[in-house]
């Protein structure tokens, strides 16, 4: 399943949004990021409006947008699990019975229905509230709609109201100091964990597993550490690196590393050597087979430089087989090869 944030390359047969619809071109060149689209909202006349948005390093001061509804998505302002913000929304031209509504999609999946509710206090001069961040609150971006809007018209977050304003601004939530990942990823499973300082993968008596085909990125501020438990199949996928600015899933910083903490356990060699050509490539490059690579299953995973996976493929006894970069950006790819109980990583440059 994709999630919000991934990059997909496929064909799409059909979508179901209450009806199933079938698309007009079901394989269209180029990858897609897959993002989230929030109900429309706005106003039909500026009267009341908001003025000002004061929350954390947030402080914009704006006149009524067009149609009532004004984009400073681009606007953030940091917060932790369990931390709690004040917020300040001050009212242009204030009515008495002005009301204000304050929403975050803490869980990002494009609506604020099933999040916790924001408490708003205040007066119609300025609206003010306390905003906590659940602590089970996803890391990374998170939407944040504020709305202005005259005694009993829609107290919703969605739709026009007859008077007032809405405006997005984003919340971006910090991962927690630790994180402790086990379990098991299955199969066509993928997940990414982070952490401000430490990730600790399995360890006092717990597992973690990384089946074949699944796949796992690790991202923390200070140290990765793969404790006993921690198994990666075959074909499976487990990588991490250290970032110590931006230690979130959703927006790495930093160039990744292929991390296994003790190869010796995970009892993997380096490939034996195989030819990778052309390298840099301006699209299309070929993997040729070693003899060992012909005579037994191979599993292969082009991934970005953040660890987005790109293609993978499963080989049986081909002699060459052929990636295309050709929609995709310039810059680095990393192409891991497992064969048997051999593994390697080789870098792939993309060039114009
Ligand atoms: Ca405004
Ligand atoms: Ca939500």
């Amino acid at each position: 399943m994709a999630v919000n944030g991934d990059i997909i390359d496929a064909q799409c047969n059909a979508l179901t949004g209450g009806t199933s619809r079938i698309p007009a071109v079901i394989a269209p060149s180029g990858y897609r990021i897959v993002g989230i689209s929030y109900c429309q909202a706005g106003s039909q006349v500026c009267d009341e409006y908001i003025a000002r948005v004061e929350i954390g390093s947030i402080d914009n001061a704006t006149d009524c947008s067009l149609g009532g509804y004004g984009d400073y998505i681009g606007l953030s302002t940091d917060i932790d699990p369990g931390e709690t913000l004040p917020v300040y929304v001050t009212n242009a031209i204030a009515y008495s019975g002005d009301q204000c509504g304050i929403w975050v999609d803490w869980n990002s999946n494009g609506d604020f229905t099933d999040d916790v509710p924001v408490t708003m206090g205040g007066d119609e001069f300025v609206f003010q509230a306390n905003i906590t961040c659940p602590a089970d609150a996803l890391t990374g971006p998170h939407r944040m709609r504020i709305r202005i809007h005259w005694t009993n018209e829609n107290t919703t977050p969605c739709e026009n109201a007859y008077y007032g304003e809405v405006e997005d601004y984003t919340l971006i939530v910090n991962p927690s100091g630790t994180t402790i990942v086990t379990g098991t990823m299955a199969s066509g499973e993928s997940d990414c964990h982070s952490a401000l300082q430490t990730i600790q993968v399995a360890g006092s008596g717990t597992q973690f597993q990384v089946e074949t085909g699944a796949s796992v990125l690790l991202v923390a501020g200070q140290k990765i550490s793969c404790l006993p438990g921690t198994k990666v199949f075959h074909g499976g996928y487990l990588r991490g690196y250290i970032s110590p600015d931006h230690p979130w899933c959703t927006q790495p910083s930093l160039p990744g590393v292929v991390i296994s903490a003790d190869e010796e356990k995970l009892a993997l060699n380096p490939l034996p050597a195989c030819k990778i050509y052309p390298n840099p490539t301006s699209g299309v490059f070929t993997v040729q087979m070693n003899e060992e690579m012909r005579s037994a299953p191979v599993f292969l995973e082009l991934r970005g430089l953040h660890g987005e996976l790109v293609k993978s493929m499963h080989s049986e006894g081909n002699t060459h087989l052929n990636f295309s970069l050709e929609n995709r950006p310039t810059g680095v790819y990393f192409l891991r090869i497992l064969s048997g109980k051999n593994a390697s990583t080789f870098k792939i440059i993309r060039s114009k």
